[in-house]
């Protein structure tokens, strides 16, 4: 009987070795956050993929921007009027190892509001009513661009531990009042805040070593065999 058993382990062992890819994910990620869009690009250093971890099957970068501002505004004009809403612009482009990501956003506020025609304020800011608003925040976040899936996968990998750079440059950042019909001559906004952020998050899909899998195996061969004598 036990050349049978020897048989049987064996071919357990081919089935094993034949499926031993255990696939594991490592997540690496940075963020570049701009007040301007006359700020010089952000480089991010991301952990590449070291050969060591095992045999890397893919590698998936995705891009996630945020958007802010908080604005209150005074109307200068002494003969017009003018109904507004807020409107922030945010355009950027990431690029890395065969990536390049870009990003066009425009935010409008809910709501538009009237600003009355200049109630004697001047070009003293003041955004009190009638002829100001505060409109206060408005936001977006998290707006994905991607997935990319760059190749070749060596781009991605090192042997040791290394990095990956990408860079994010700021393209525009607008922060005004669009106005619904006529605009007034002149007002004045008070910007507080104004944000960009740009997270670049690279996944690395890969298969565990063939050792580990031999070292996972033979630390079960003993739990194997004595199931099977138990099972005599
Ligand atoms: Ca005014
Ligand atoms: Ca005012």
């Amino acid at each position: 009987m036990r050349p049978i058993i020897h048989v049987a382990i064996a071919g357990a062992v081919a089935s094993v070795l034949c499926s031993s890819a255990v696939a594991a994910t490592r997540i690496t990620s940075g963020m570049a956050s701009f007040s301007s869009d006359q700020q010089d690009p952000v480089q991010l250093s991301l952990e590449s993929f070291d050969r060591a971890l095992g045999s890397l099957q893919s590698v998936i970068v995705e891009c996630f921007d945020s958007g802010r501002v908080a604005i209150k505004a005074d109307n200068d004009d002494p003969y017009h009027a003018g109904r507004a809403q807020v409107r922030m612009i945010r355009s950027w482009m990431a690029s890395g190892p065969d990536v390049t990501a870009f990003a066009d956003e425009t935010i409008l506020s809910r709501h538009s509001v009237t600003l009355a025609k200049d109630n004697g304020d001047g070009r003293v800011f003041d955004a009190s009513r009638p002829d100001g608003h505060n409109f206060g925040i408005l936001s977006y976040s998290h707006h994905l661009v991607g997935p990319f899936h760059p190749l070749p996968l060596s781009l991605y990998e090192t042997v040791g531990p290394g990095s990956v750079i990408f860079t994010v440059t700021p393209l525009l950042m607008i922060n005004d009042l669009s106005f619904v019909g006529p605009a007034p001559q002149s007002y004045q906004l008070e910007l507080q805040e104004p944000v960009l952020r740009v997270k670049v998050k690279v996944k690395y899909v890969y298969h565990l070593p063939e050792p580990s899998s031999l070292f996972l195996l033979i630390g079960g061969l003993p739990v194997l065999l004595r199931r099977r004598q138990a099972l005599r």
